[in-house]
């Protein structure tokens, strides 16, 4: 059995209900093993078996009141998972699929594609299985107060610092950061994804969108294309789907869809500006679905339905795919239909949203298939430079900002490139990414001996 075998094995036996954490964990340790010949302190350290294994793992009890009077109580969790290059960063999702194995697979990618970003920054992820959909503000506010009455003891600037995932997005750091900042009587940037006023960095709501668009503009590039004139398709209406779409149009292209998880817009003459400014008014403000944005407009809406399925049946076509809303999405039998229909660049804006089989499916296609942990971490990059602003008691302005975003981005892409290359998987940005950000973190831990 080769090592990476070895600890596949081991954590399917520990940790065999945690399907999510199995997937994630399966993938970088195919990839890494090729480093083994070159690096063989790692395996003598302990450094596979050791980077499988969260640091720390917290999970809380957390208590609120409705507004009808009623209890209820949510689980929390926060998974420290590997601080050997910087304090624990990740985001808090809140959502009711929410578990243990959940945290800890996003957890495990976000210690990769932070070394990715070049900057400081270790691997963690938390969050809780409450749902915020359809609760009040006042509801959320108290939610939100009552989880950080346990995770401030355990958070800090230079500890841990989280951000926001899917469920948590500006109203929600804002109640986090106000609780945080009454209980330990610190103005200080524990949390990034802030608004502008206490601390946030312009970007920031942008920056995985964008970041998104900008790693798929250089894989374009490698084969001499540009983005004008093309069309995509988007998954999800979120954050990250909103603001792939926002800079997608400034590039000229046609995006034809957008989706939640009751069903999916598809409109072939594609998004402009009013349409754009529609969708994130009916969702930030309104707080509103996707099936309001179709009714709003008259779209055709296919109820209850995903959107790869729907791109599937309906026989969309399309040049490039921003799958943006959450893990395994999409499957083999809808990845063989995006490449059938013409679809040859896949940029992962949401994490590990496409399964093991289309992954394969994608790298069979000779697809540019960028994952996740490279093409979303310009979020997570751009947190890294509002922990930078909030040290230097600054702030950049925007064209600032979006040029280092647009630099990491570049580096990102560069440097998956170039480690796949460098151990004879030309062009596969898989291994790129997941040989890339193991390099750096595994280099670390040896340096601290085994501890
Ligand atoms: P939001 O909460 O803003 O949006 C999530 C979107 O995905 C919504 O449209 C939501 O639909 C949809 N969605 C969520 N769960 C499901 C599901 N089970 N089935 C179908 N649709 C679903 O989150 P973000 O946009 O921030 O996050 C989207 C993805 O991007 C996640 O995978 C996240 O981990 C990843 N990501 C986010 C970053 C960030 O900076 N925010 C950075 C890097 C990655 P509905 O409203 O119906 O739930
Ligand atoms: O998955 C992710 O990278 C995020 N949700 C962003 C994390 C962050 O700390 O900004």
């Amino acid at each position: 059995m080769s090592v990476a075998e070895e600890i596949i094995a081991k954590v399917k036996e520990k940790d065999a209900h945690e399907a999510e954490f199995i997937q994630a964990v399966s993938e970088v340790m195919e990839s890494i093993s090729v480093t083994v010949s070159r690096h063989p302190e790692f395996v003598k350290d302990g450094v596979f078996e050791r980077i499988v294994e969260p640091n720390r793992v917290i999970m809380f009890k957390v208590p609120w009141i409705d507004d009808n009077g009623t209890v209820h109580v949510n689980r929390g969790f926060r998974v420290q998972f590997n601080n050997a290059i910087g304090p624990y960063k990740g985001g808090l999702r809140f959502h009711p699929s929410v578990n243990l194995g959940i945290i800890k697979f996003l957890g495990f990618e976000q210690i990769f594609k932070n070394a990715l970003t070049t900057l400081p920054l270790g691997g963690g992820k938390g969050g809780s299985d409450f749902d915020p959909k359809g609760k009040s503000d006042r509801e959320v506010m108290r939610f939100c107060q009552s989880f950080m009455m346990e995770l401030y003891r355990h958070i800090g600037a230079d500890i841990d610092v989280p951000a926001g995932d899917i469920g948590v997005g500006s109203r929600e750091i804002g109640y986090l950061y106000g609780a945080y900042k009454k209980l330990k009587n610190e103005h200080t940037g524990v949390l990034t994804g802030k608004d502008l006023e206490y601390g946030g960095s312009l970007i920031r709501p942008q920056a995985t969108g964008f970041g998104s668009v900008y790693f798929a503009a250089e894989m374009l590039a490698t084969r001499g294309e540009s983005f004008d004139g093309k069309t995509a398709v988007v998954s999800g209406s979120g954050n990250v789907a909103q603001f792939t779409i926002q800079k997608l149009l400034q590039l000229g292209v046609r995006v034809i869809s957008v989706s939640d998880s009751n069903g999916t817009v598809i409109d072939e003459k594609g998004f402009d500006k009013d349409k754009l400014d529609l969708l994130m008014d009916i969702k930030n403000n309104k707080r509103g679905r996707v099936k309001d944005y179709a009714a709003a407009l008259n779209l055709p809406y296919f109820d209850g339905k995903g959107i790869w399925d729907v791109i599937r049946e309906q026989g969309v076509k399309c040049d490039a795919a921003f799958p943006s809303a959450t893990q395994n999405e999409l499957d083999g039998e809808n990845a063989q239909a995006l490449v059938k229909n013409g679809c040859y660049c896949i940029s992962e804006g949401a994490n590990m949203p496409s399964t093991p089989e289309a992954v394969a499916v994608f790298h069979e296609n000779n697809v540019l298939y960028a994952p996740g942990k490279a093409s979303n971490a310009g979020g997570v990059a751009t947190s890294g430079l509002e922990m930078s602003q909030n040290s230097l008691r600054m702030s950049w302005d925007s064209e600032e900002v979006d040029r280092r975003l647009h630099n990491i981005m570049r580096s990102i892409h560069k440097n998956c490139l170039s480690a796949a290359e460098a151990y004879g998987k030309a062009g596969n940005y898989v291994d790129g990414a997941n040989i890339a950000g193991f390099l750096k973190v595994a280099k670390a831990m040896v340096s601290y001996g085994v501890i």
